[in-house]
């Protein structure tokens, strides 16, 4: 079996991995992608090895480590800290806007703008700032979308409404997918799969949006929805997501809850990119891309049309779209458990 961060302590790299993972969540608040995957593939990689990487020569020689990485593990492993990592942790602009960041839906741009109209605090931007109806839900619960979803708690709100959607329709299921179906300890949010055997995606919307969202409102279990801006009642625009805040009866701590409509015909493909994490979706699709074929959340394709700067022009014919492990065999990957793939 493959390592998980609870064996991290075992590891000969174990300070050099905890420190490039610091930095590594650093960029990610920094929503600073390219940076946070570079981190997390050096992690990866350092993971593996079973001797300690001291040099700046020995880290570059290893996959996916480059040379400003490989010093930086040098300097690791030479000073035990990382002064990249120290200044930035102590610089109050930095801090204030990876607050600023840290605030649901709230990205760069926006974040730069209230740092440079003189806000320092989340109190400035409730007083001073013009605030959009979810960034308004995203400071006032900024403690509560900030701290992880302890495992049970996780499986609690699926339960909830598993009920629910029973209660309506017994033949609906409820997956509990993203970090959970990994096997992660907590979460960051809640990733619900709604599907139901042969059931069109124009019935899972009307049950999911009119039947079970209203309802799950009226028993106070959802508190808020968070729709994109171009989405109207309550859906994401493409209307197979719809994105909220639940609260678990008897607990005092809203959290961030994702629903995923996904008719059964898509189902694998849907349980592979909703199971991610991301870095695996990136090399599945890859791999896809590499033997002609394209996977995205809907189905593995081929024979895609591709004008002349590759832009596609079809969707291509579906290969497979139904099973999560013939979508794994058409590739040619060696199927991976869920937990498995962390990268
Ligand atoms: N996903 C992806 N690429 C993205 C965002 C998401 O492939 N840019 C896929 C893989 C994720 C899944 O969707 O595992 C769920 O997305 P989340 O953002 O909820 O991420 P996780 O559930 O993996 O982690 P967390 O515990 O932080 O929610
Ligand atoms: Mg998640
Ligand atoms: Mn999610």
């Amino acid at each position: 079996p493959r390592k998980t961060n609870a064996n991290a302590n075992a590891n000969p790299n174990a300070r050099t991995i905890q420190i490039l993972e610091e930095m590594g969540r650093y960029y990610d608040q920094m929503q600073d992608s390219w940076r946070t995957l570079a981190y997390r593939r050096a992690v990866s990689t350092l993971r593996k090895q079973t001797t300690k990487i001291t040099t700046r020569e020995e880290a570059s020689a290893l996959p996916f480590i480059g040379s400003r990485l490989a010093e930086k593990i040098e300097e690791i492993v030479l000073t035990n800290r990382l002064r990249r990592l120290d200044s930035t942790k102590s610089d109050p602009a930095d801090q204030t806007l990876r607050m600023f960041l840290n605030i649901y839906g709230v990205g760069l741009s926006q974040a730069h703008k209230w740092l440079q109209a003189g806000h320092r605090t989340l109190d400035d931007l409730l007083k001073h700032a013009k605030l959009t109806t979810n960034q308004k839900i995203g400071i006032d619960h900024y403690t509560d979308f900030t701290t992880r979803i302890p495992r049970d708690e996780v499986a609690a709100h699926a339960s909830f409404v598993r009920k629910a959607l029973h209660a309506i329709n017994p033949d609906f299921q409820v997956h509990t997918m993203g970090s959970y179906r990994r096997g992660a300890i907590t979460s960051g949010d809640i990733d619900l799969l709604i599907t139901a055997p042969g059931v069109p995606l124009s019935t899972l919307q009307t049950t999911v949006f009119d039947v079970l969202v209203p309802r799950l409102f009226a028993l106070d279990f959802l508190k808020v929805s968070l729709a994109s801006s171009h989405g109207t009642n309550h859906r994401t625009a493409d209307g197979t997501k719809w994105h909220g805040a639940s609260l678990l009866p008897g607990t005092d701590t809203w959290r961030r809850i994702d629903l995923l409509l996904v008719p059964s015909t898509e189902l694998g493909a849907a349980f592979i990119y909703f199971t991610g994490n991301d870095i695996f979706n990136r090399s599945m699709r890859l791999l896809a891309s590499k033997k002609g074929m394209r996977l995205n959340q809907r189905g593995l394709f081929k024979d895609v049309m591709r004008g002349p700067k590759r832009e596609r022009i079809t969707e291509g014919e579906l290969v497979e779209g139904e099973s999560e492990r013939r979508i794994f065999e058409v590739l040619g990957v060696p199927w991976r458990e869920a937990e498995e793939r962390i990268c």
